[in-house]
């Protein structure tokens, strides 16, 4: 049985990479009938220091903004990981299970902990383990996220493998990532080689969700670009990153390919292909941001909610941790 799980981290405003690469692929896997668990990962957050009340409010604002993209909590399970213990204790569980070498190879860590990584927090070290948790807790198999997670769903399924070996078992399945479609990797509007992140500290680089029409159509007039006119097909993109980012950005919005863009633009300079991408932009983007502004207005909506969708998400979780436990040989005698 197909069940797709998902998760992003409050640890800023949601970005144009965020959107294209997970968000609104969520909600096309709800309205395909798939079950879907989405979940707010506060505690992948504060792997990095987080103000609280920033946090809060982050979280509050990344449940808007999933509910404004299109995600039912009626169709689908969205809550925030820490009303849910379960993943906080298989991750322990996971802890044993992976390997340092494991971890030491993860490129995350080593781009976020950068120079100073005696000076990291060991959450930061050890995240890749609590998200295998929060997959695995739900026996998930299929995991819609962009291309820079990749890594660690490689190390969520060599977890899952080295535990039913470990024990002999055949319990936690072997999840398959689910990295499609043109905006996999949406990049910074700053720099080809760099993806487009919410803690870059350019706000140049990203366009928000909230960002509004004029602040969305100034970035990507303003977004960097070679002065070539646009190619007629996709090899023609090789080698431009700048350009092939802004292409691969109009297909996702306007669910096209982009050799169907092309076909419409293919010679046609930046100067007319910027001013379209924008409106293009502005057209998907401000619904979204509007919807989110009218959602926060009712905190304790969000709030409940939430609640609901941990009750709904511990019910799953809890009897496969229970499960997970008596693998392991602990004692359960309440
Ligand atoms: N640029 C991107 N293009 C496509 N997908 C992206 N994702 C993030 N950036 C891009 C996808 O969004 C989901 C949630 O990401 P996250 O918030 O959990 O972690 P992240 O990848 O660390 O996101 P950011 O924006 O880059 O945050 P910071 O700056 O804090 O590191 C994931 O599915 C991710 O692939």
């Amino acid at each position: 049985k197909t069940r797709v799980f998902s998760g992003i981290q409050p640890s800023g405003g949601l970005t144009l990479g965020n959107y294209l690469g997970a968000l609104k692929r969520f909600a096309v896997a709800q309205d395909n009938g798939i079950e879907t668990i989405y979940c707010i990962v506060d505690l992948h957050a504060i792997t990095v220091w987080q103000d609280p009340a920033t946090l809060r409010q982050a979280t509050r604002e990344l449940a808007a903004g999933f509910i404004a993209s299109g995600v039912d909590p009626a169709r689908s399970i969205l809550f925030n990981q820490s009303q849910v213990s379960a993943h906080a204790e298989l991750a322990w569980v996971f802890n044993c299970v992976a390997r340092m070498g494991w971890l030491n190879r993860m490129t995350q860590f080593k781009d976020k902990a950068g120079k100073n990584r005696e000076n990291a927090s060991v959450g930061l070290f050890a995240y890749p383990n609590l998200m295998a948790a929060d997959i695995l807790t739900y026996h998930a198999t299929h995991v819609p996220v962009g291309d820079d997670q990749k890594q660690h769903l490689e190390l969520a399924r060599d977890i899952a493998i080295k535990f039913n070996n470990d024990f002999g078992v055949n319990f936690f399945p072997v999840v398959e990532p689910v990295i499609e479609g043109v905006a996999t990797r949406v990049m910074s509007l700053r720099d080809g080689g760099k993806k487009m992140s919410k803690s870059d500290p350019s706000d140049q680089s990203r366009i928000n969700l909230t960002d509004d029409a004029d602040a969305i159509s100034q970035k990507i007039r303003k977004a960097r670009t070679d002065a070539d006119a646009l190619p007629d097909t996709p090899e023609g993109l090789e080698g431009r990153a700048e350009a092939r980012n802004l292409v691969n950005i109009y297909a996702a919005l306007a669910d096209k390919t982009v050799a169907e863009v092309l076909a419409e633009y293919g010679g046609q300079g930046f100067g007319a292909f910027k001013p379209a991408l924008a409106d293009l932009a502005v057209a998907k983007l401000t619904p979204i941001s509007s919807e989110m502004t009218r959602l926060l207005q009712d905190v304790a909506e969000i709030d409940r909610i939430l609640g609901e969708g941990a009750d709904r998400a511990e019910a799953i979780a809890r009897p496969i941790l229970e499960q997970t436990y008596d693998i392991v040989g602990m004692v359960r005698s309440r």
